[in-house]
């Protein structure tokens, strides 16, 4: 199913990478002749996907709520257990649908430590994101923090589930229902997650999927709304269609968030492989858990296994209090290698235009945030990464933090040479 990553030189590296010298910083040959990507689609069966797509050319219904992603729809309410499932072009379009659904305006309290989607979602329909610290263990959006900020222009919250991981979801509710403000989720990267058993999906007033194509399950590009809301639903399908109610008939403004068909296709043959997906990615997650133990200040973001979980993200917190390299200088001594690894949400949204210049006094209130901007590290997994590759990265790990005085030097001449 995946197309493996070469090794350079084969995998007698890993036998050989053993002193220093052998560090592609230190002018080696990198350990991997391809680059090890972060977020390398996952791709399902091929026959699956080709065989649904001439389907698709034969039947000449390439988009506007065709049969595919009508399936694609109900699969997805189904799995989830959800009343509505309603499928758009990308989650950034997702994001912005739900939220104007839900009459958002005046002020949304967003964390900083997410994608760059889910502020602009807001700004750019005229709403102004303001964004709240983090819980350290969860990296989700910290309820206290949200009370504080709440103003009389504040109308909604959209809490984040990063990396799949439930954020705080009862106390968020609590917030939401006691001082009259919309709630929805950014469920972007919980495709296949849990939270006390309920399938991530059903929380809020809506949650918006994403299916780019380095999710976990993807449609090259798209995603998903759900929500129990039945009003909610139909406000949503309507919008994503222009308005349209019917044949020359617009009842509300409207965009073009439609789904294409060949987008469905992939997710129907993804589906068929999602099992095999989630195995494969629990099997790298517990291998980088394994490896990386006991290294100092190094600390794989740990998922509760009694829980669903897709195991998307591996992420890696450098403390660099405690270890030896900075997460930039075990990035440098990685991306040499051609170990892509990436620092997801660097530097925060708060300080990407055009918020750093909008609130550039943001990050005083932000000090979990600043702080696990400078600690994440997101290592590659999913398919086409398997066991050989994971035991070089981390043998390539430790390695470096080995020497980690003399890989710091290093960095700091390349630097001073500006190579
Ligand atoms: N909310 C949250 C919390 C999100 O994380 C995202 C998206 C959204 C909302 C918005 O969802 P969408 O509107 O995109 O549906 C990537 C993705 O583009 C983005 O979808 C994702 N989150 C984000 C976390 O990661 P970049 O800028 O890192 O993408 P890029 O092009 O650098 O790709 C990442 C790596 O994946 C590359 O190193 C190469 C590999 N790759 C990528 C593509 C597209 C492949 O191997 N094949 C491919 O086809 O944002």
């Amino acid at each position: 199913m995946a197309c493996q990553p070469r090794l350079s030189g084969r995998w007698q590296w890993v036998k050989t990478k053993n002193r220093i010298e052998d560090l592609a910083i230190f002018g080696a040959k990198p350990a991997f002749e391809e680059p090890l990507h972060v977020g390398r689609p996952n791709i399902g069966r091929r026959e699956s996907f080709l065989e649904r797509v001439n389907a698709i050319l034969d039947r000449r219904w390439l988009t506007n709520n065709g049969p595919c992603v009508q399936q694609f729809e109900h699969a997805v309410a189904k799995f989830l257990g959800v009343r509505h499932c309603v499928a758009v072009c990308n989650a950034t379009i997702a994001l912005e649908l739900a939220i104007r659904a839900l009459q958002m305006k005046g002020e949304v309290i967003v964390p900083s430590f997410t994608f760059i989607a889910t502020a602009h979602a807001l700004q750019w329909q005229g709403i102004t994101p303001v964004f709240s610290d983090v819980v350290p263990s969860t990296h989700g959006i910290d309820p206290r923090r949200v009370e504080e900020l709440i103003t009389p222009r504040t109308t909604g919250i959209i809490g984040v589930h990063l990396w799949g991981k439930p954020c705080a979801v009862e106390a968020l509710a609590d917030i939401a229902h006691r001082r009259g403000l919309a709630l929805m989720f950014d469920a972007a990267h919980a495709f296949g997650c849990s939270h006390q058993g309920r399938m991530i999906g059903n929380f809020g007033r809506a949650e918006v999927f994403s299916f780019h194509a380095t999710k976990f399950l993807n449609t090259l590009e798209g995603g998903a709304i759900t929500t129990n809301d039945d009003e909610l639903a139909v406000a949503i399908r309507l919008m994503k269609n222009f308005g349209f109610a019917g044949q020359d008939k617009v009842v509300c403004l409207g965009t073009n968030g439609k789904m294409n068909e060949i987008s469905a296709a992939m997710a129907l043959t993804g589906f068929e492989s999602m099992d095999a997906f989630v195995e494969h990615n629990r099997r790298n997650y517990r291998q980088y858990m394994e490896e990386l133990e006991g290294l100092p200040g190094l600390h794989i973001f740990p998922y509760d296994e009694s829980e669903k979980c897709n195991y998307q993200y591996v992420v890696l917190e450098v403390d660099d209090t405690a270890s030896p390299l900075s997460r930039d200088e075990l990035m440098t001594a990685l991306r040499a290698e051609n170990v892509l690894a990436r620092r997801y949400f660097y530097p925060g949204c708060h300080r990407m235009e055009p918020y750093a210049s909008l609130f550039p006094d943001a990050g005083a209130h932000l000090p979990e945030t600043e702080k696990l901007t400078r600690r994440v590290l997101v290592l590659p997994t999913g398919t086409s990464v398997g066991t050989r590759e994971i035991r070089l990265v981390c043998h390539i790990v430790r390695l470096a933090l080995t020497h980690s005085t003399l890989v710091r030097k290093r960095i700091c001449e390349q630097i001073r040479l500006g190579l």
